[in-house]
């Protein structure tokens, strides 16, 4: 019911009465008003003037499915949303349904996660309100190898997706982190499930920073949000929508060619990986390179010491950059 009556007050320009949205809906004045009070309780701000009736002046900045639905104009992303007060993690949950048949699209929002996972069993915070914790399901008629790719294709549009928003230099850290001023703003954790020659079902999981304005000691020196780096706030379905929007439009382009060779030269440019040395780390050993490119099948190129050309595949090994963490 209340669903119905946030879409029946953002459609009205001014006013309307208690009697009018009650007519439509075919419900007493008292149902009317009992879910405007639990809107108002959610943190809309809906102001009410005896004779006028009752007109919508303030969206509070939650990820509900509705908030984002409403705002969303992508074909595929999103075409299912779901949303969570709390939960373990984003992933996991997704994965899940993916493993239930959840469509392809489908996004998984959390406003809090207990147990946000990094790659390689490291944790990812995520405390309430402050940032966008998502995962999306994607069923790709792709190689399991290939599903890297994906996490370079996602990266793609939340780099452009922070960008266009807030005209902050965001850069993606080849493969899976986008920087701000040399700081971690987001993290992507793509997982899938496959046979041999078949992927059934990639999530790909988004961890951004929006409005986080204090971080636990361990990261605080490495980790910053948009609002610390622009010092002002954002709504975080504005970000949603731009991403799901840029990621579609990649992910196909993608698709079409089954290749990120058409994405390349836009990704290079904001790959901040390529600008300076890397450290990389493998299992048995450290060195320092220089990054040459990124190829065709998202693999970093870099020459070592000895001059020797080395094709590194994201997932075997660590970068990092000269300046600190990142
Ligand atoms: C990542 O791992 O960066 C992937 C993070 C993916 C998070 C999303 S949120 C929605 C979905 N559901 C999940 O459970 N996960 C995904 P990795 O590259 O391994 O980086 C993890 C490291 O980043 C940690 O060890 C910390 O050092 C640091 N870190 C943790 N929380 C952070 C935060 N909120 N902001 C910046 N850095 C953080």
């Amino acid at each position: 019911m209340k669903d119905t009556i946030l879409t029946i007050l953002k459609q009205q320009a001014d006013y309307i009465s208690g009697e009018e949205v009650s007519r439509i809906l075919g419900v007493t004045r008292t149902t009317v008003w009992k879910a405007i009070q639990q809107l108002k309780e959610q943190g809309y701000e809906i102001d009410s003037v005896t004779k006028k009736g009752y007109k919508l002046c303030g969206v509070p900045d939650i990820v509900t499915a509705q908030e984002i639905k409403s705002a969303l104009t992508t074909k595929i992303l999103g075409s299912e949303v779901f949303d969570y007060k709390e939960v373990s993690s984003t992933n996991k949950i997704a994965k899940a349904k993916a493993a239930e048949g959840v469509k392809e699209g489908a996004v998984f929002i959390a406003e809090k996660q207990t147990a946000g996972r990094g790659r390689l069993g490291k944790t990812w915070e995520s405390p309430s309100g402050t940032g966008i914790w998502m995962s999306l399901v994607l069923r790709p008629n792709i190689l399991p190898q290939d599903t890297p790719n994906l996490t370079l294709v996602a990266g793609l549009a939340i780099c452009k997706a922070i960008r266009n928003i807030t005209e902050l230099p965001a850069y993606i850290k080849w493969p899976n982190d986008i920087i701000i001023n040399g700081k971690k703003v987001c993290g992507i954790l793509t997982e899938m499930s496959a046979e041999m020659e078949r992927v059934n079902y990639v999530i790909v999981g988004i961890g951004i920073n929006v409005n986080t304005v204090t971080f636990p000691k361990e990261i605080e020196k490495q980790a910053t949000s948009l609002k610390l780096e622009a010092t002002i706030g954002y709504n975080r379905k504005d970000i949603i929508s731009e991403l799901l929007t840029l990621f579609e439009k990649y992910y196909q382009i993608y698709l079409n060619g089954l290749s990120i060779e058409p994405l390349l030269d836009e990704y290079k440019k904001l790959c901040i990986t390529l600008q300076n040395e890397v450290q990389v780390i493998t299992k048995d050993k450290t060195y320092w390179a220089k990054p040459v490119d990124i190829d065709k099948t998202g693999a970093l190129i870099v020459d070592n010491k000895d001059g020797e050309r080395i094709s590194i595949t994201s997932g075997e090994v660590s970068v990092r950059g000269v300046y600190g963490y990142y």
